[in-house]
């Protein structure tokens, strides 16, 4: 079990994790817990399989959910990596009640994954955080956003934040982690990046600040990563120095921000941070600068 997505349901927190099974295919599994730590209770049987009859995007499994309220709809979306024949692409489903799921079927074509949704609407139009891969023209692999009307029909499509290049440890590919996060300062956004070693790739996480309702417009970024692979699950396992977080939830009380994340393709772990202490470190980040990054 690895990279779940997180959200509160009904005074709990409630985690879609990825399981992977020994064909090499991937389900959703949901867990719940009274305080989001222990007292796991996984579901014995899959919430959400691969139905590759009805939706042959999921031939190869379904991967990586990440998991939006959505404020105007009172439902929740969930968005996840479709493993399909012409490769990995973006589908949502959308539940009330993580029982019964309302897919919507493939949203943006291969190849194409770490996808969320903003919880709300911004101008009147839904916005999708994605990272397709483009071209081959064009090295790396960005973060792009696209507006939409009703979650199905996709538009607009342009880049929010360039993979930097060079000797950066958020070199050539980037990608969303949890889905934005709503705050007085801005949306809150976790991303990973993947620098490319000579022992293979380091996933780690970094930190960006967009703008409230030009979600394009990125306020700060951090030119260091805040959380990489150092403890051994996170360093062992099916695919050695990964983090990976899909899913955080922040609790408004205490302010404990909770984040989720797959440790080496191999398991489930949790990190916390009190998130006045994220958003004072994200505001003294650079903005960021165009010819920092090329
Ligand atoms: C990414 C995704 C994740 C995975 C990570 C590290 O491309 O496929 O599911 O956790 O690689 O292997």
């Amino acid at each position: 079990m690895f990279n779940p997505g997180a959200t509160n349901f009904q005074g709990k927190i409630l985690l879609l994790a990825r399981v992977e099974d020994r064909r090499g295919f991937s389900h959703l599994t949901k867990a719940i817990s009274d305080d989001g730590i222990g007292n796991w209770q996984i579901e014995d049987k899959p919430t959400l399989e691969p139905e590759p009859d009805k939706h042959p995007e999921e031939l190869w499994g379904i991967e990586d959910p990440r998991i939006s309220w959505l404020e105007e709809l009172g439902r929740w979306a969930i968005t996840y990596t479709a493993y399909s024949r012409g490769g990995p692409l973006v589908a949502m489903a959308l539940t009330d009640d993580f029982i019964n799921f309302e897919r919507l079927g493939p949203v943006m074509p291969p190849e194409d994954k770490d996808a969320a949704l903003f919880s709300r609407q911004i101008d009147g139009q839904w916005v999708l955080i994605h990272r397709p891969i483009v071209s081959s023209y064009v090295p790396g692999a960005h973060i792009w956003v696209s507006y939409s009307n009703d979650l199905v029909n996709w538009s607009n499509s342009r880049v929010l934040m360039h993979a930097r290049r060079g000797g950066w440890w958020d070199a050539s590919k980037i990608g969303l982690c949890a889905p934005p996060l709503e705050t007085a300062e801005g949306w809150l956004m976790l991303y990973h990046g993947v620098r490319q070693t000579a022992a293979g790739a380091i996933y780690r996480l970094g930190l960006a600040l967009l703008d409230l309702e030009n979600p394009l417009k990125v306020l700060h970024r951090s030119d260091e990563w805040v959380f990489g692979p150092t403890e051994a699950y996170e360093r062992q396992g099916d695919v050695a120095d990964a983090v990976f977080s899909g899913g955080w939830v922040l609790d408004d009380k205490t302010g404990l921000l909770k984040m989720y994340y797959g440790g080496a393709d191999t398991c489930i772990a949790l990190a916390t941070a009190s998130i006045s202490d994220v958003l004072e470190y994200i505001q003294k980040c650079p903005e960021p600068r165009e010819e920092r990054i090329y």
